[in-house]
């Protein structure tokens, strides 16, 4: 992707259909895939969130854009229904002044707008436990309420996304091009991932045997997709729609888990500050079972704990795979903030495996 100059960011901005004129805008977020920026109405009383989609992820833009409409109309409908803010409660898509989804600027950039959703807080890491309680409600919310929802007419924005087993050959075929030289700096890395292949195809192999069912998820289930009202404190809005797609409970379950239920950074470097919270576990596992429970069999709820070790196995390897091919996936700040992100992943894996029987037993509880 092509940087962002002031000029192009003018550009966009002044495409889209905003209901102020525009004035500054800034960087904004704390998101690894998406360049998200806010502008400012020129009066400085309202502002809008805009994104320049990233192609090299989301390869067809205009599919990616046909699911957040459709996802977010159907949402709409359900808030509404439900006397609702939808203006808060989901995202809202802000048209070009040509009344399209998305604008593509003179660099080839493709970009998007949303209101912006005021009065939330957006959390990097966990704070306290009711607040990750909230998240885990909403994100169960979420799940029942798209439950509804034509998964057939999902288009697929990135073709196997949570496949383990998929996940799994990129990472062999990364470290057998070795295209930076790093692989031998990352011998042990490479150890802990092939010792753990089996693994990465229990949750496919359940799906298979129709043991659990396919359901419309998230499929990014990060902490800070989740807008959170300050005052009340309720779980809000669910953001970051680009990867709404058929997918497992235990995907949605699993990756909130993974970025959640610890005491550190996702790159936290020093190894030793790294540790599994099986209590934040409990937190969240109440939280979730609370609002999507009602609708899954004990074995679902089994696959819950599998989703936990696995989306953290796969996100440490695509981690890996992105460092040993050059960091081109995951925006990084910092060298080898990739492969810490990737340590970070395999020790919360290790903690994750001492506890198993134990989150399982906690799982059945609620
Ligand atoms: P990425 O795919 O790069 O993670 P996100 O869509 O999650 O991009 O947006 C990045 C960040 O921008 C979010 O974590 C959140 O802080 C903020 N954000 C995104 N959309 C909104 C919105 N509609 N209102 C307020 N903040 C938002
Ligand atoms: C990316 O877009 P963002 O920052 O919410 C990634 C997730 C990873 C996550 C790791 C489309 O999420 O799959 O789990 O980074 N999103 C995509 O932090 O690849
Ligand atoms: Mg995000």
């Amino acid at each position: 992707m092509n940087a962002i100059t002031e000029n192009i960011l003018r550009e966009a901005a002044d495409a889209f259909a905003f209901d102020r004129t525009t004035g500054e805008i800034s960087r904004y977020g704390e998101g690894h895939i998406n360049d998200t920026f806010v502008v400012w109405a020129s009066d400085k009383c309202k502002r809008y969130i805009m994104q320049r989609i990233n192609t090299d992820t989301f390869k067809n833009p205009k599919e990616l854009m046909e699911n957040v409409c459709h996802v977010t109309g159907f949402l709409r409908k359900a808030i509404l229904e439900k006397g609702g803010d939808p203006e808060r409660e989901t995202l809202n898509v802000i048209p070009t002044k040509e009344g399209k989804p998305f604008y593509t600027d003179s660099d080839g950039g493709t970009w998007r707008a949303y209101i912006f959703v005021e009065d939330t807080v957006c959390l990097q890491k966990v704070e306290n436990e009711n607040d990750f309680y909230t998240v885990a409600e909403t994100f169960g919310t979420f799940q029942n309420q798209l439950a509804a929802f034509p998964a057939a007419t999902l288009h697929e924005t990135i073709v196997k996304f949570h496949d383990t087993p998929t996940r799994y050959q990129n990472f062999e075929k990364a470290v057998a091009e070795d295209a930076m030289g790093r692989a031998k700096d990352v011998a042990d890395e490479i150890a802990f991932v092939r010792s753990r292949e089996a693994d990465c195809h229990v949750l496919v192999d359940m799906l298979s045997k129709n043991e659990i069912p396919l359901r419309v998820t998230h499929n990014d289930t990060k902490l800070n997709n989740v807008l959170i009202d300050k005052t009340s404190k309720k779980g809000i809005c669910v953001i970051d729609l680009d990867t709404v797609m058929p997918g497992l409970a235990a995907y949605d379950f699993g990756d909130s888990i993974r970025f959640g239920a610890n005491d550190c950074a996702e790159d936290e470097p020093d190894q030793n500050k790294v540790h599994f919270d099986l209590h934040l576990f409990e937190v969240f596992a109440k939280g979730f079972l609370s609002t999507a429970g009602a609708t899954m069999s004990e074995q679902e709820k089994s696959s819950l704990v599998w989703g936990a070790k696995l989306m953290t196995l796969e996100c440490g390897m695509r981690f890996l795979t992105d460092y040993l091919e050059g960091d081109h996936y995951f925006r990084i700040s910092r060298p080898a903030q990739n492969l810490d992100r990737a340590r970070t992943q395999f020790t919360l894996v290790k903690g994750m495996e001492a506890a198993f029987a134990d989150m399982m037993r906690i799982i059945q509880k609620y």
